[in-house]
């Protein structure tokens, strides 16, 4: 069991007040122990905590390229095992990187079975650019290259959904957590890194900047993501759902209204047909992963 009052990254790095991938970094390594070495893709993340010549990191991390990580891991994890070491091997990504760019390293990293942890920062688009959208940008939001104005609502594809599409590479541990929980994030990382074979966890990290919210809000803004079923936090052990969060769920217009990003669907007019099209993502959640109480 990883010691859980170790602070293994520390205070000083330069992200946003309230930024919710700083937390997710913090609570992700106490969940790991400080005997975990870590690999980075490019992005917020990366930027924030290691401007040069300093580090947040007090465990070794290497960052690499966008797209790498995870062949990088697996190179580490295949020279650890070479010398009968046993460190804890993850990488720390974004959604960018983890459902766009780097899809090809992690769908190999994973079909070869090497025994990494990869988590996934999800905060919803390409921060560190500039709030472009990703594959895990959600419908309806708006970004930099998915503005809305009188041509367009926003993002018009849906959210991808990678615990899937890794659940079904045979990843024997896949989980969804998020930032608002922190108790859940550091159980479900030290479940996956005690886990042999490749794992996956998706955490929820709410980004005020990109999302326009109160940086105040951010565990708030989480909760409600949870509490509308637009968010589930759900464990799937080899493929089969073992457990998700049971909720009273509201309106998914409680979250919506929260946030910059879906401002168009309220003024200057309120946009009902489109509203009723993020309450049936929010239905379609709840049915497939039985959350309703
Ligand atoms: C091959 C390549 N393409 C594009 C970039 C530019 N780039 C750097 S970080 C980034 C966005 C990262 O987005 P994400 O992975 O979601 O992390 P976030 O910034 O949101 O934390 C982009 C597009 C790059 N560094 N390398
Ligand atoms: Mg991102």
């Amino acid at each position: 069991m990883a010691d859980k009052s170790l602070e293994l990254f520390d205070a000083g790095h330069r992200a946003c007040g309230g930024c919710g991938p700083a937390l997710a970094a913090r609570l992700i390594l106490k969940g790991c122990g400080p005997h975990t070495i870590v690999t980075v893709s490019t992005g917020c993340m990366e930027v924030f905590s290691t401007p040069y010549p300093e580090t947040a990191w007090k465990v070794p991390l290497i960052h690499s390229l966008f797209e790498n990580a995870s062949a990088v891991a697996s190179g580490i994890e295949a020279s650890l095992k070479k010398q009968g070491r046993n460190e804890h091997v993850i990488c720390i990504c974004g959604d960018g990187a983890t459902f766009d760019i780097g899809m090809l390293c992690i769908s190999g990293a994973f079909e070869r079975g090497h025994n990494i942890t990869y988590i996934c920062y999800d905060n919803e688009a390409y921060m560190n650019t500039g709030i472009q959208r990703s594959g895990a940008t959600p419908y309806d939001a708006s970004t930099t290259t998915s503005p809305a104005g009188r041509q367009s609502f926003g993002n018009s594809r849906p959210k991808k959904d990678l615990p899937s599409i890794l659940a079904a590479h045979g990843a024997p541990y896949v989980a969804t957590c998020s930032v608002a929980y922190p108790n859940d994030i550091i159980k479900k990382v030290e479940r996956a890194v005690n886990t042999e074979g490749p794992c996956y966890i998706q955490v929820h990290a709410p980004c005020c900047t990109g999302w326009g919210f109160d940086g105040k809000k951010t565990m708030a803004v989480g909760k409600l993501a949870i509490e509308t079923g637009l968010w589930v936090n759900f464990e799937l052990v080899n493929g089969s759902v073992e457990k998700a969060k049971k909720i009273k769920r509201r309106p998914v217009e409680d979250y919506l209204q929260e946030q910059k990003r879906f401002r168009h669907l309220f003024k200057p007019n309120r946009n009902d047909a489109e509203i009723a099209k993020i309450q049936a993502i929010a239905d379609v959640n709840a049915l497939k992963y039985g959350i309703d109480i």
